[in-house]
């Protein structure tokens, strides 16, 4: 019987450490869906589904440790909607972000680093707030329990090669300085049909994030009145 129960608990802790987080494997694209990591850079926890803690790696840029060859790219227009599988559900609190970056002279989605000061914000999420007082929980963000997330490419953006860069911070016990938990990946995309939009402002990962900003470093229990009370980590977003 001891040992069925040390079983047991080993088999909840690994249960709860790999479904209770979430990957992006999967890119959707005009109802289509595409194979694990076909347009999407492997990540370094895709079997493990592990959290990354520290905004100061390099990993935080799209996820992925060098470990395996960058995948193909995929062609789509401006103005098309693009997806993203969840791996698992989002089973945190936490706002939904998503960043460009286009690729330099001489380089492709498929060779681009994403180092430097080259991403953009496109889009971010923000807690519903559907009474007053309310707190920060779990049915008050747009994309819990999601299976899927969707971003619009911008219709203005120029033709060129880009890394699209999907996030999902969980800030559900952030309440402790460096819990924030950051999940995410990059799709390689070739974008066509675009238009003549300047982004702005740019950031670089690591550095866009600091640890004891507001959005990271919050008590998750205190009452909020208006989603802009929720100050989304990194800068704002560009729109066309
Ligand atoms: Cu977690």
């Amino acid at each position: 019987m001891l040992q069925f129960v040390a079983l047991l608990v080993a088999f909840a802790t690994f249960y709860t450490a790999t479904v209770a987080h979430y990957t992006f494997p999967n890119l959707i694209h005009k109802g289509i869906q595409y194979p694990d990591y076909t347009y999407i850079r492997r990540t370094w926890n895709y079997e493990s589904y592990w959290p990354l803690f520290d905004l100061t790696s390099p990993v935080l840029r799209c996820f992925t440790n060098g470990t395996v060859p960058n995948p193909g790219t995929l062609t789509v227009s401006a103005g098309d909607t693009v997806g993203f599988t969840v791996g698992g559900r989002i089973v945190h609190e936490g706002p939904l972000l998503f960043y460009m970056a286009r690729a330099g002279f001489r380089q492709s989605a498929a060779s681009m680093s994403g180092s430097g000061e080259v991403w953009f914000k496109i889009n971010e999420t923000r807690p519903y707030i559907t009474d007053v007082p309310a707190k920060l929980e779990r049915q008050k963000w747009p994309h819990y329990n999601a299976s899927e997330v969707h971003i619009e490419i911008p219709s203005c953006l120029p033709t060129g090669d880009y890394l699209l860069r999907v996030e999902h911070i969980a800030i559900h016990i952030a309440f402790d300085e460096g819990q924030h938990e950051f999940f995410g990946a990059c799709a390689q995309l070739r974008v066509v049909n675009g238009g003549n939009g300047v982004p702005t402002p740019y950031t670089e990962f690591p550095g866009a994030y600091q640890s004891d900003e507001p959005g990271l470093f919050l008590d998750v229990h205190r009452p909020w009145s208006l989603p802009e009370q929720y100050e989304v980590p990194g800068p704002p977003v560009w729109t066309c």
